[in-house]
């Protein structure tokens, strides 16, 4: 008896866990994900553009505090190749624009920490971009 109304509330209360699940309104900061506006840039110093996107909405998030950016050829082995990188006027609506220079041709590792209002933690992304010739 003792074990079977255990059981009957422990089914109570996964079911009620699933249910609440897929309701809940809480935003996670591990919901935010950086993306690239183009994977590619020419050699050379370039203004290049990110959006934030909340994956849970499909929206993207235009009024992130980004905290830290560093760009560096980590993927091809020259972590220490970092460049300077400084943040411009957004071309374009809901993006984050930057200029850098990239002075070699290969993979670069953008990493972007961010803040998202409303949201406790922070968004610590990291992106490659691959410069051409
Ligand atoms: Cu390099």
């Amino acid at each position: 008896m003792k074990t079977s109304s255990f059981m009957r509330a422990a089914a109570v209360a996964l079911f009620a866990l699933a249910i609440a699940g897929p309701t809940a309104a809480f935003a996670d900061i591990g919901d935010y994900e950086f993306q690239l506006v183009e994977p590619t840039v020419k050699k050379g110093e370039r203004v290049f553009a990110v959006r934030l996107l909340n994956r849970t909405t499909g929206k993207v998030v235009p009024d992130a505090v980004i905290f830290a950016v560093r760009l560096d050829m980590a993927p091809d082995d020259m972590e220490g190749m970092d460049t300077r990188i400084a943040a411009v006027p957004a071309g374009e609506p809901d993006v984050y624009s930057f200029k850098a220079n990239f002075s070699m041709t290969g993979r670069w590792r953008l990493s972007l920490g961010a803040k998202v209002q409303g949201e406790t933690g922070t968004v610590d992304n990291k992106l490659l971009i691959t410069a051409l010739k």
